[in-house]
């Protein structure tokens, strides 16, 4: 196979005679070809069957114990201009990366295969949705990303037609964390990633593709590329709402997406859209409209259970790829939180033992077909994408955020979602649990300086005609002995029921400087499992917390210098002068 795109052939022509590849693969997308690399994976021990008769057709995949998350310090935005790329980005001069990924990149396929990968993020037919071609050395990354992209053929004909790409270089490389870079040229539509198999380092249409470099594009084009599920609400009435919720990552957005109405909510549905990327255009009416531009799920596994997201669970049951997850004595997939079951092999492949820690990684996944979800919304493939009712921020703090609060306007909704902070997780290297700014959850993955990236959001405000509320969750709050206040998962949907009723202007508020609270009545508390006085700390505005929250905000957004929109330290005004 070939194409009649000559930029794509003469690219794949310059990184084979740079790499050196013993054979080139175009991937077609096909369920035979799918076979096939399982088949070959299984035969070099990069898959591992699963037990056939229980979860038939899955298979583990054992990372490397070096390379288990996203590495954000080896990330890097290469720009012309450093300031393009911003204080939240790491950035290095575009030549100086060329000139180091070359020498990386030399002769890294020799006696490997070369895979190419066209993919489409979006509906294959959607004028919203963007092409890319990954190529790699990895059969576990083309396996990957045939479960979560459109992958193949189709999208090679959609190149083919419109000519314009996004192209992603990456090598699995020598696993030496030494020699690992994520670098993006967003300039040159560009990625270049070596010395990682995992995840976001490696799938390149996912993070690197559709957030990183589509957010660059998005500001030059008016539409957004965010880090958000996309969800519909219907209510027993049946009307429905859709929303995209931005949270940072392992912060609850595919349990969200997948929710399960509690027993109490009869009549109400969750259908899912999209886990974890959403990309929002303005229509021809003015009304902000989104698409999930993937096709599938790269998803936490620990904690996902019966009890907690059935959904999910029953999901992954069958053709599904797990990384890093524990092992059963009869070969079956094991983790923490599944709620049955026993490890006898943890994730490194040693014989569990408590004293190495969780049996599973805490950052393990599992990567599947959206479709294969029993709550999978059919409008996933609408060319057209569903208008927004509610933009949701989120974050996990342990203190001062309430459950929920709403925005008081578009601008109050730019300041509360650049002001998100959250603790860090195991999705990334580093430190675990420390609080940090993370605004639209978006630390990691806009492309671009956040000054820019505010204002790019607030233009909103002009170019709409109806704008999304906004609002901001916390489903994490503890109380002193580190238990969570509020049962969360299924349970959610009392706070999102909340949501729906203001978007349809159906209840009224409390007015407090940091935005619209709920009268504790007006959360159906219903057969909820709630400590008494819960629900009140859960709801309470501490104007003392918040005024030091508030000087910390500003600190942080005085970071981005004469980048920072005025309307953004205005708006911080007004909140600091009301809470007096
Ligand atoms: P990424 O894929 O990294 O972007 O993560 P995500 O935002 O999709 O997070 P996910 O839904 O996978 O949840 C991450 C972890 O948080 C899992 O272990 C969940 O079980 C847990 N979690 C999700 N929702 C809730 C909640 O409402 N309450 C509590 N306590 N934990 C939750
Ligand atoms: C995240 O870290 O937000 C993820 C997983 O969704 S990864 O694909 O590794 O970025
Ligand atoms: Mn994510």
């Amino acid at each position: 196979m070939t194409t009649s795109n000559a930029d794509l052939r003469d690219w794949v022509d310059a990184v084979a005679a740079l790499t050196k590849p013993a054979r080139i693969h175009w991937c077609d997308g096909s369920d035979a070809e799918y076979q096939g690399l399982v088949a070959e994976m299984q035969k070099s021990g990069d898959l591992i069957a699963l037990n056939q008769k229980t979860y038939p057709n899955c298979y583990l995949h054992r990372s490397n114990p070096s390379d288990v998350a996203r590495v954000e310090h080896l990330t890097f935005v290469c720009t012309n201009d450093r300031d393009a790329a911003g204080p939240n980005n790491n950035w290095m001069a575009p030549t100086q990366a060329h000139q180091k990924m070359d020498e990386l990149f030399a002769g890294t396929m020799q006696g490997r295969t070369l895979y190419v990968i066209p993919y489409c993020m979006g509906p294959i037919d959607s004028p919203y949705s963007r092409c890319g071609v990954e190529i790699t050395d990895s059969a576990y990354v083309a396996a990957n990303m045939k479960l979560m992209t459109r992958m193949g053929s189709a999208a090679l004909a959609r190149i083919e037609r419109e000519g314009k790409f996004v192209r992603g270089l990456h090598s699995t490389g020598d696993l030496n964390p030494d020699r690992r870079f994520i670098m993006h040229f967003p300039e040159e539509l560009l990625i270049q990633s070596i010395g990682s198999g995992y995840g976001g380092n490696a799938l390149l249409g996912k993070k690197c593709h559709a957030l990183r470099i589509a957010s660059w594009q998005a500001r030059q084009e008016g539409w957004l590329a965010e880090h958000m599920l996309l969800v519909e609400i219907e209510n027993p009435a049946g009307e429905r709402f859709y929303i995209g919720a931005a949270f940072p990552s392992a912060c609850g957005k595919t349990n969200l997406a997948m929710l399960i109405p509690p027993e109490s909510m009869a009549g109400w549905k969750v259908r899912t859209l999209g886990d974890d990327i959403a990309w929002l255009h303005l229509d021809d009416e003015g009304q902000l409209r989104a698409i999930n531009p993937e096709a599938g799920y790269f998803g936490v596994v620990p904690g996902t259970g019966p009890a907690t997201n059935r959904n999910a669970y029953d999901m992954i049951r069958h053709d599904t790829i797990f990384t890093n997850v524990a092992l059963t004595a009869d070969g079956e997939p094991w983790w923490e939180g599944k709620g049955d079951g026993q490890p006898a092999i943890d994730w490194q492949g040693r014989p569990h033992d408590a004293k190495n820690g969780p049996a599973a990684h805490p950052n393990s996944r599992f990567t599947v077909s959206a479709r294969q979800g029993s709550s999978y919304s059919p409008l996933a493939d609408d060319p057209r994408g569903v208008p927004i009712s509610a933009i949701v921020f989120g974050g996990r703090r342990r203190e001062l955020a309430p459950l929920v609060y709403q925005a008081k306007s578009w601008r109050h909704g730019v300041l509360m979602g650049a002001g998100v902070a959250s603790e860090t997780t195991a999705a990334a290297t580093g430190t675990v649990g420390v609080t940090r700014r993370d605004p639209m959850a978006m630390k990691p993955f806009c492309g671009y300086n956040f000054g820019d990236y505010w204002n790019h959001w607030l233009s909103f405000e002009k170019r709409a005609k109806k704008l999304p509320a906004v609002f901001h969750v916390n489903w994490f709050r503890q109380d002193d002995s580190g238990h969570f206040l509020w049962p969360g998962f299924g349970d959610n949907l009392r706070v999102i029921q909340w949501i729906t009723e203001r978007c349809a202007a159906k209840v009224g508020a409390r007015e407090t400087p940091i935005g619209f609270l709920p009268h504790s009545t007006d959360i159906d508390s219903r057969g909820v499992d709630l400590k008494p006085g819960a629900l009140d700390a859960l709801l309470k505005v501490d104007a003392g917390q918040w005024r030091a929250e508030m000087a910390s905000v500003a600190t942080y957004l005085q970071e981005f210098g004469e980048r920072l929109p005025a309307e953004l330290l205005d708006e911080h005004r007004r909140v600091v002068k009301d809470l007096g």
